[in-house]
């Protein structure tokens, strides 16, 4: 059985790795998400080893527990227990969440997305509002606001190594904070089922260092190689 788990988790890790995986973040938020991710497993899994140790308790003496009555075993085996995993769980992801959302006062620079079926388009508001479609220039190292919104249905932005989700609703206008350690192409995706060509509404995410990001956006919106079809 531990060399079929061990099998297993090497089976499982390299979906740890890519330009859509979760756990390989590029930014504080998504690494503030994977960290969150990693102590949920670690929590799950405690949980999961006290209850197969009294599970296995049980089976090998069947006597085993008898001595405890019913009453205690309600309070500390269904409320207690799970109460001293869980509560410190709910405590870090609250505390983790708060800290992706965007602090109020401090601007930052601004993007908008704007999804359709099935396509993004992003404008560039402090660059002249230039345009460019299924491709999100942005610079590295410093936070950015995506003002997400939908000409359509609801979709969803989703920079997996960079930060969480937000949906795109028509008629609303949703604000994402989002920051990349590193120059670089990244993958983003719609997160939001949104009709038959939902798989294929991807964009790329290419990160300038931040004295390029200026000349290079300007330079792939006229020579059009943003336009990603
Ligand atoms: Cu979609």
């Amino acid at each position: 059985m531990c060399v079929a788990v061990q099998v297993g988790t090497l089976a499982v890790l390299p979906g740890c790795k890519g330009p859509r995986s979760t756990l390989d973040p590029s930014g504080p938020a998504g690494a503030s998400i994977a960290t969150l991710w990693w102590v949920m497993l670690v929590g799950a899994a405690v949980l999961f080893a006290l209850v197969m140790v009294l599970f296995a308790l049980v089976i090998r003496r069947p006597g085993w527990g008898s001595s405890v009555s019913p009453g205690r075993w309600i309070v500390f085996g269904g409320l207690v227990l799970p109460a001293l995993v869980l509560l410190p769980l709910v405590a870090y992801a609250l505390i983790a969440g708060e800290g992706l959302l965007p602090i109020p006062g401090h601007a930052a620079p601004r993007i908008e997305a704007v999804g359709r079926q099935w396509v993004w388009t992003f404008r560039y508001p402090d660059h002249g509002g230039v345009e460019t479609r299924n491709v999100l220039h942005m610079p590295a190292g410093a936070p950015v606001d995506i003002f997400v919104t939908s000409q359509d249905v609801i979709h969803a932005f989703w920079i997996p190594r960079f930060a969480g989700k937000i949906d795109a609703v028509p008629g609303h206008v949703t604000r994402l904070r989002i920051q990349a350690d590193q120059p670089g192409r990244y993958a983003g995706q719609c997160n939001e089922f949104c009709g038959l060509d939902h798989a294929r509404m991807r964009f790329d995410v290419i990160v300038h260092r931040p004295e390029d990001f200026s000349a290079e956006l300007a330079r792939a919106t006229a020579s059009g190689e943003s336009d990603r079809k």
